[in-house]
């Protein structure tokens, strides 16, 4: 059967905030879970990925659950550390206790940072592509994949890792034509993945059916995804404000694009 109620944490995140709009229509109640308050969401639970107790409470009789809490720049190691991998251990170990059968894990094209750019529109990069993070931030996304195999193997727990592009209501810059995830379609993405049966661990990319696309969808396909949205309406005019993408700029040169040179930092 579906899984009804779900627990989504980083609830009070960009994306967890739209999220929390986008996934209910397709049946599921939400169980929240941020270490910031969640607006409009006096349940929500407020506690840190690294409060044992907390996640206890907070996987008690869900369904499934989709990861979207951490930092989601670059950031010191030891924050990395705290939040986004032994954060990420601390909640599977949670789920394994309750038997919670499938989680949804937020990873990032950063796992796989480094890879050259290809040609717009080759979808040329596979999923098993070697991991080539461009950040510690890319780095943890990579443990929280390997985490992830190592509990379906171990303990039968099913995940969906999925490298999300860039998900936002709009894309914002001309990389982002490539990776862009509409809202929508990330909403899609996330039921398929939810619902799909056998998943055991499967990696996929998460983008919008983009005509600059740069990876291979067809294993989130193979869930079931059905895109709706491409980028290309916005092209000409981020194109005519930012010029294209440029081989000999090293921001330019891979799939991180800045991330590889110059990465945002996470601000807290
Ligand atoms: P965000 O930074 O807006 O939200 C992350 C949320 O996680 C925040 O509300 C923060 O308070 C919470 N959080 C961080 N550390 C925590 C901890 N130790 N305990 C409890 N809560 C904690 O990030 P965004 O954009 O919403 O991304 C959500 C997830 O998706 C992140 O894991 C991110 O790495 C991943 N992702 C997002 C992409 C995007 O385009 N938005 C692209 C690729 C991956
Ligand atoms: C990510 O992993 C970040 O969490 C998000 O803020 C975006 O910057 C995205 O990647 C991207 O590559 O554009």
């Amino acid at each position: 059967p579906a899984p009804r109620t779900v627990l989504l944490t980083g609830a009070a995140g960009g994306l967890g905030t739209l999220m929390r709009e986008l996934l209910p229509p397709y049946g599921y109640r939400l169980r929240l879970f941020d270490r910031r308050p969640v607006d409009g969401a006096p349940d929500a639970v407020i506690a840190d990925l690294s409060d044992k107790e907390a996640l206890r409470a907070a996987v008690a009789g869900v369904d499934a659950i989709v990861h979207l809490a951490g930092i989601s720049l670059e950031a010191p190691f030891e924050k990395i550390l705290r939040s986004n991998i032994g954060g990420t251990y601390h909640l599977y170990e949670a789920a394994r206790e309750a038997g919670v059968r499938r989680v949804v894990f937020a990873s990032s094209n950063h796992a796989v940072g480094f890879t050259p750019r290809p040609e717009d529109g080759s979808a040329a990069i596979p999923v098993n592509t070697p991991r080539r993070p461009d950040t510690y931030y890319g780095l943890s996304k990579g443990f929280g994949e390997d985490l992830a195999s190592l509990y379906w193997d171990l303990h039968g727990i099913e995940t969906v890792s999925v490298r999300i592009g860039s998900c936002y209501p709009a894309p914002t810059s001309v990389r982002m034509l490539s990776i862009w995830l509409s809202p929508g379609d990330c909403a899609r993405l996330l039921h398929a993945a939810l619902t799909a049966p056998g998943v055991g661990h499967t990696v996929v990319y998460g983008s919008s059916a983009n005509t600059r696309l740069w990876w291979d969808l067809s294993a989130a396909r193979a869930l079931g995804y059905d895109p709706q949205d491409d980028s290309e309406p916005y092209a000409a005019e981020l194109l005519a404000a930012q010029g294209p993408l440029d081989p000999a700029n090293p921001e330019h040169a891979h799939l991180g694009g800045a991330f590889c040179t110059d990465p945002p930092r996470w601000p807290h």
